[in-house]
């Protein structure tokens, strides 16, 4: 599970009576320029009154999610711990004052779920020095003199020093996390997170807790080797396998952040078959909550990170430790894999099949030992085929949410 929460999760989507739709709702600040010192007022709102750590991880838990990542800190540059290095954060500067990192941190030890923090360390829109952005519309000379304009190297460095590294150090000592998340896109990003800041990031980090993972959009056109682990574009899923893990963020709706209006809601089905397609090519789904501005969840993703723990507590065994499929995409779905000493086990993924006619499973050539519906251990009926095993769809299958059929077949 991700989560985007801070200070644009008030005004949710909403600035002077007007939608935000040029960017996401929490782009509040860049997309309407709102000055620095109006954008920081609405700290005083803070005050998420219904937050209860332990419900969101149960949430998540519940779901089948097993890492969990807050925005510690997003573009604005306020802080959701009483971080020592700044006051703009939600001990010092909002009416809430908790430390919302450490109950988050303690509810994921309790629960068995790992804890991440996404920090922004290239943008940093609160004038530390961290880099700015603004809308595409607006002329770059209408900036000059104006707090959105790129920092110098030297007023980034400043934030890098002052800011940006001293506050990783404190969130490492402070929670111990199991991964950080770095956020970055586009080309822009290495004017200011060079190899070398790189280098010096992920030292510290290594430092403090070697086993903590890093991923790649530290810098995501020149990330380091030294990356853990690959993150792809936002809602991207790729028809591919990568030489490291990987993952896919994903929204629910269309900001990341809570929207009032954002009515534009994936359906479980959707967002199921990217957990199945990601986890057809080796890789991981991280699914995004936006809070609501008290610090409950919205009834819509609610029913939906149900609906897909009813599917995963049912079909879990297809997806958790499986690895990429070496047959790729079928017309009919997916695939997933687990090699053990003596057998392979196949997870047909039945997305768009009719029941009781009969798919193909291109490439799949040895001896079945068993065939069944995961969900029912009814058995299905398979043969060889000339390009590989013919599966015989059962009729029962028309009442399923994406069935899953696990054949298992004998090593060679
Ligand atoms: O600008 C951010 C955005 O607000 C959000 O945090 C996503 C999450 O992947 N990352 C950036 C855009 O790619």
């Amino acid at each position: 599970m991700f989560i985007h929460f801070g200070l644009y999760t008030d005004p949710g989507g909403i600035w002077n009576g007007r939608k935000i739709d040029r960017s996401y709702s929490e782009w509040l600040q860049a997309s309407e320029m709102v000055p620095r010192e109006e954008y920081r007022k609405l700290a005083g709102a803070f005050n998420p009154s219904n937050f209860r750590a332990d419900d969101w991880i149960r949430e998540a838990k519940n779901a089948g999610m097993r890492y969990f990542l807050i925005t510690a800190k997003h573009h604005d540059g306020f802080c959701l711990w009483p971080t020592r290095v700044s006051d703009y954060n939600v001990m010092d500067a909002t009416p809430f004052k908790r430390d919302i990192l450490g109950e988050l941190a303690e509810a994921c030890r309790s629960h068995g779920v790992k804890l991440g923090f996404y920090y922004s360390h290239w943008m940093d829109w609160d004038g530390s020095g961290g880099d700015v952005f603004y809308p595409d519309d607006v002329p770059t000379k209408d900036l000059s003199g104006s707090e959105f304009v790129h920092p110098s190297q030297d007023e980034f460095e400043r934030y890098w020093q002052e800011k940006c590294l001293p506050q990783i150090r404190e969130l490492m000592e402070n929670y111990q996390p199991d991964f950080l998340w770095f956020d970055s896109w586009g080309d822009h990003t290495s004017d200011y997170v060079t190899p070398k800041r790189q280098d010096e990031l992920i030292d510290l980090i290594r430092a403090c807790d070697d086993s903590c993972l890093v991923n790649s959009r530290i810098n995501f056109a020149e990330p380091s080797e030294r990356c853990d682990y690959l993150s792809m574009m936002d809602n991207s899923f790729p028809d591919k396998s990568f030489n490291k893990p990987w993952e896919t963020s994903g929204t629910l709706n269309h900001s990341w952040a809570y929207h009032r209006l954002d009515y534009d809601w994936k359906s479980t089905e959707q967002l199921l078959k990217y957990l199945v397609g990601n986890a057809s090519y080796g890789g991981n789904y991280q699914l995004n909550v936006g809070p609501m501005p008290d610090g409950r969840f919205q009834k819509a993703a609610t029913r939906r990170l149900r609906e897909i723990g009813c599917w995963m507590d049912v079909n879990g065994e297809s997806v958790y430790g499986t690895s990429a499929s070496p047959l790729g995409a079928m017309p009919w779905g997916r695939i997933t894999v687990k090699n053990d000493a003596d057998s392979i086990t196949y997870y047909l993924h039945l997305w768009d099949v009719t029941p009781d006619s009969e798919i193909v499973v291109d490439g799949l050539t040895e001896g079945v030992e068993s065939a069944v519906v995961l969900e029912s251990g009814q058995p299905v009926t398979t043969s060889p085929g000339d390009h590989g095993l013919r599966v015989r769809v059962p009729e029962e299958v028309s009442g399923l949410s994406l069935p899953v059929v696990r054949v298992v077949v004998g090593q060679r």
